[in-house]
């Protein structure tokens, strides 16, 4: 009996040292691992409790962002807060503002302030709300215990990016991935702040966007893929899905149709684009460099004029990506004129270029924008010819090279990319001869010749992808491996509550 009494005291005794353990009180914001590592953060030393009864007040141009809020907080806590409009300052609550006295912090940043009582978000523009937002989430777990309160250390972060371009690849082309996976992706980025995603929409294997006034480009063309499966395609309104879904995200999406090569699912859906008339076979294979529209038949422009149009009119963001790349077997003197006439056709429907770096080689008009994945040579001619780069460098920052020699998906043709590699480099100096004020920005490709589901996307993008964005959005100086890998080792609870399935990379210290 004796004993008994003891065994439940000692249970009761563990129970409550778990139960103060779990309740760790936060008081200390600058111990949050953030990636990207902000600009500045002071902590003031107590806690602000989000509850069931915390109101989202905001300034009306921000509902999409409070409401976004509002729904990332259900998700944690399983309660979603009120969202009401006000221009008052509120006493209680997480306040959204766009407000003076922050300006020196452009568009995309943001004044997070956390007081006992008060949470208050201070930005110039919704995109700097939106921001301001991941970073306060960083601050919370992805799925709250029930016994569990959830309180955020107090203190100021201010915070801006280092570059206003701040990209991810998803090539649906090579292997087709539906709304619901896109629309996942979407979210691993809008996590750690990037503001593009390239949707690489065409290639050999398959086309992938609908085209009414072309449409056995997906009929036909879109009905495989590598490997020989059934493939796919979005509609307009499966497209305009993706679209809205990224813009409430404050990401730009930027449709590629690669041209003049990479063109063989096109090429086998209408035969009149081909030189010789007859329509090609499917390929299903992953050779490179094979293919080409017939440069001088004058129909080959107005199925671009076509494309461009239709994909202009369903994309707001203001580039088209007209590839460009490996196209071996199209003569120079016939790519030069091509790629001259394309950009031309580009900018009459109301938006601007951007080509893989090869297009350099041509005379790009005002405002095109080259992407370096291999060629500096290329690249410094684009930048001779007033261009803006996007550095995509291969052997750093594809997410389609294999990690190490034992990773199951992936290819190593520019090399191995382990998780400190992928972190440890800079945009500024990666291409000689070219400056800051040269480059817009950075891109991480996710190329989809031997990934082919979710599970595959997740083990190749994670854990480089915040090391992207944060080579993106934090200035070189603040990036240092050893102590990024420390931050890095705490998303790896984010990533299991997102069942998110990881690289769990030896380099990294995970818990
Ligand atoms: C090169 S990068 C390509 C792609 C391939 C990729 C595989 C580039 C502009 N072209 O067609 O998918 O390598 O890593």
């Amino acid at each position: 009996m004796k004993n008994k009494a003891a065994l439940i005291f000692a249970i009761a005794l563990g129970l409550l040292f778990q139960i103060s353990c779990n309740t760790k009180i936060p008081t200390d914001l600058t111990k949050t691992s953030f990636i990207p590592v902000p600009v500045s953060v002071t902590a003031t030393g107590n806690s602000f409790e989000v509850r069931e009864s915390t109101i989202i007040f905001i300034q009306e141009e921000l509902q999409q962002n409070g409401e976004y809020l509002a729904n990332e907080l259900n998700k944690i806590a399983g309660f979603s807060p009120e969202v009401i409009t006000t221009d008052k300052l509120p006493a209680n609550g997480i306040y959204l503002s766009l407000s003076e006295g922050v300006s020196d912090l452009g568009d995309e940043g943001y004044k997070l302030t956390i007081d006992k009582k008060l949470i208050t978000i201070s930005a110039n523009k919704p995109a700097g709300c939106f921001n301001a937002i991941q970073t306060l989430l960083q601050t919370l777990p992805v799925k709250a215990n029930l016994d569990e309160t959830l309180e955020i250390a107090t203190g100021v972060i201010r915070d801006f990016p280092e570059f206003g371009y701040r990209g991810a690849m998803l090539d649906v082309a090579r292997h087709f991935f539906g709304v619901d996976d896109v629309k996942r992706y979407i979210d691993f980025l809008a996590a750690y702040k990037m503001n593009v995603l390239h949707l690489h929409l065409s290639d050999d294997q398959g086309w992938r966007i609908e085209i009414k006034s072309w449409p056995n480009l997906t009929t036909h063309g879109g009905s495989t893929q590598v490997g020989g499966g059934k493939g796919g395609f979005y509609s307009q309104e499966q497209y305009s899905e993706i679209v809205k879904y990224a813009q409430d995200r404050q990401i730009m999406i930027i449709p590629e149709i690669d041209m003049p090569g990479h063109t063989n699912a096109a090429l086998a859906s209408y035969a009149e684009l081909n030189c010789d008339g007859k329509a090609t076979e499917l390929y299903t294979g992953t050779e490179v460099g094979f293919s080409t529209f017939c440069t001088d038949k004058e129909i080959t422009y107005k199925f671009i004029d076509d494309v461009v149009r239709e994909l202009a009119a369903i994309t707001p963001g203001s580039y088209i990506h007209i590839g460009g790349d490996e196209s071996h077997v199209t003569k120079e003197e016939d790519y030069i004129p091509f790629v001259n006439r394309v950009q031309k056709i580009v900018v009459s429907h109301g938006k601007k270029v951007v080509g893989w770096d090869e297009i350099a080689n041509a005379t790009l008009v005002e405002n095109s924008t080259v992407q370096f994945w291999a060629d500096v040579k290329n690249t410094t001619m684009g930048v001779k010819q007033n261009a803006k780069v996007i550095m995509s460098p291969a052997s750093k920052a594809y997410l389609d090279m294999q990690y190490d020699s034992t990773s199951t998906f992936g290819l190593h043709w520019a090399g191995y990319i382990e998780v400190d590699a992928g972190y440890s480099w800079d945009p500024v100096t990666i291409v000689p001869g070219i400056s800051k004020e040269n480059i817009l920005g950075i891109e991480a490709p996710l190329w989809s010749e031997t990934v082919t589901n979710m599970d595959e996307i997740e083990y190749m993008v994670f854990p480089r992808l915040p090391g992207y964005a944060e080579i993106g959005w934090s200035a070189s100086e603040t990036r240092n491996w050893d102590e990024y890998k420390i931050r890095l080792a705490q998303h790896g609870k984010r990533f299991e509550a997102n069942k998110i399935d990881f690289y769990r990379s030896a380099l990294v210290p995970w818990e």
